[in-house]
């Protein structure tokens, strides 16, 4: 006989993370949420099934101070880690597509023209880009391989006071309706970061149709042949790989937060139809292995959770190493994929339709578990640390 359960554990949270928020913390996630629940979750399945980045979401994430979130100054909110985390697995709850386009805004354009821009590079990009009326991408992967951004291809030759770019970007999310390209590109010095604008003769941007994954973003080809950046459009503090990876190192960490998001929904719509479906007489939640795969799940968000919010502690304390971010972008996101593979199962036949979300997200942390460093770099990462050698 079913037994009415007693506790008042919050599913979603069972060790209680949202208690030891403090109330600045609490007050952004939920406005977050609010967004999400008014203005993602009731388009969102539509823009995926139109292969639609719904742009007219864009002033409603400026207005709630969501681009650039963690930078200081330049109309930036100044926010703390915790903050920028739990944006992420607010509006990864919506739908991953959401979560890109702001990663790629805050973490991989407007941070590394706050962190390596000139005084003048700030002022002219980040308020535009905090009040999103100015787009951005980050154009590191190249076609012959994303993996090891060491080895690019496309060059940014000098000539007198301009740079000349050649070579082309693949991936990239925003990319065909960005108005500015942060592009890397090989120099003698070695990886340069340059400032493209929109409409600069031999640039050019093209979407990627036919994507599974994914597709409420835009992700798209860029171009350069013979582009023309002025030296003013250089970034002058990002000299060598490094750049582009402190880039890298903010949004995998914000993806570390978004993907329990994205397992949070996925549970929470299995919890309701494994406690409403009646199979064989009973609920299909009053099964031993239904239950012992939900307590699994319970478990992998958990942790990841708990993980997150070290991680943030190390962000803002600023301890935080690359290592530690690769450990909890692997994990959190191998986490979130599975728990939404299981749920698609538990669900049937239903689990296949855009009815129910998991399959959704199922196929959206397809692609983030392959972006910023897929888990074979990342486990690569923590090989490279535990033991001191390279096998990359
Ligand atoms: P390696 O020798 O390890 O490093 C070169 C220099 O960089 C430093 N470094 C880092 N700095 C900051 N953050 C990190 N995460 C860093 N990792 C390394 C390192 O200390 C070194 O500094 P120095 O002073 O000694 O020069 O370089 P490597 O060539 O061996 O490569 C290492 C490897 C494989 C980990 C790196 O290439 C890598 O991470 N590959 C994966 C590439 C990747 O993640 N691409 C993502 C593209 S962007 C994207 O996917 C956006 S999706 C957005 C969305 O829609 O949300
Ligand atoms: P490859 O590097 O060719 O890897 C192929 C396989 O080989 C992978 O399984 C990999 O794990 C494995 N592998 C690689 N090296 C090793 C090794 N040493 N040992 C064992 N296995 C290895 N990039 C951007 O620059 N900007 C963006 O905005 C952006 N957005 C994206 C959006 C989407 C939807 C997607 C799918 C990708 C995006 N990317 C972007 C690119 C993304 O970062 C790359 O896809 C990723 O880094 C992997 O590169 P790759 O696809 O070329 O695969």
């Amino acid at each position: 006989m079913a037994r009415p359960s007693a506790s008042t554990l919050d599913p979603l949270d069972l060790y209680g993370v949202r208690s030891a928020l403090t109330d600045e913390e609490r007050m952004v996630q939920d406005s977050v949420a609010r967004l999400v629940d008014e203005k993602v979750l009731p388009t969102i399945q539509k823009c995926f099934e139109e292969h639609r980045f719904p742009k007219e979401l864009i002033p409603e994430l400026a207005a709630l101070g969501l681009l650039g979130s963690s930078l200081k100054g330049y109309e930036c909110a100044g926010l703390n880690a915790v903050c920028y985390g739990l944006i992420c697995q607010e509006l990864e709850r919506g739908d991953s597509a959401i979560r890109s386009f702001v990663s790629v805004q805050s973490s991989l354009c407007m941070y590394p023209i706050h962190a390596f821009g000139s005084e003048e590079q700030k002022r002219r990009y980040l308020p535009p880009m905090a009040r999103g009326q100015l787009i951005g991408c980050f154009g590191l992967t190249e076609p012959h391989g994303g993996s090891d951004p060491a080895n690019m291809k496309t060059r940014a030759q000098q000539r007198g006071r301009d740079w000349i770019l050649n070579g082309s970007k693949m991936w990239i999310t925003n990319g065909a309706i960005a108005d500015l390209a942060v592009v890397w590109a090989m120099t003698d010095e070695g990886i340069r970061g340059f400032l493209v604008d929109k409409g600069t003769p031999g640039f050019d941007a093209t979407v990627i149709e036919h994507k599974f994954s994914l597709r409420a973003s835009v992700t798209s080809a860029l171009f350069l042949d013979n582009v023309v950046v002025p030296e003013q459009n250089v970034l002058p503090g990002a000299v060598g790989l490094k750049g582009p990876l402190a880039c890298l190192t903010q949004a995998r960490y914000g993806i570390s937060w978004g993907v329990i998001g994205a397992a949070q929904a996925c549970l929470a719509q299995l919890l309701e139809y494994t406690r409403t479906r009646s199979l064989f007489g009973r609920p299909l939640a009053q099964n031993q292995s239904i239950q012992i795969r939900l307590a699994e799940m319970a478990r992998g968000i958990t942790g990841a959770q708990l993980l997150a919010l070290q991680l943030a502690r190390l962000k803002d304390a600023g301890t935080l190493q690359p290592a530690h971010v690769s450990l909890a972008k692997w994990n959190n996101c191998r986490m979130a994929l599975e728990v939404a593979r299981d749920c698609r199962d538990m669900l049937g036949g239903a689990g296949i339709s855009a009815e129910y979300v998991p399959i959704r997200h199922m196929l959206n942390l397809e692609s983030v578990i392959t972006y910023e460093g897929t888990e074979t770099i990342h486990q690569l990462t923590i090989g490279r640390e535990l033991t001191g050698l390279n096998a990359f």
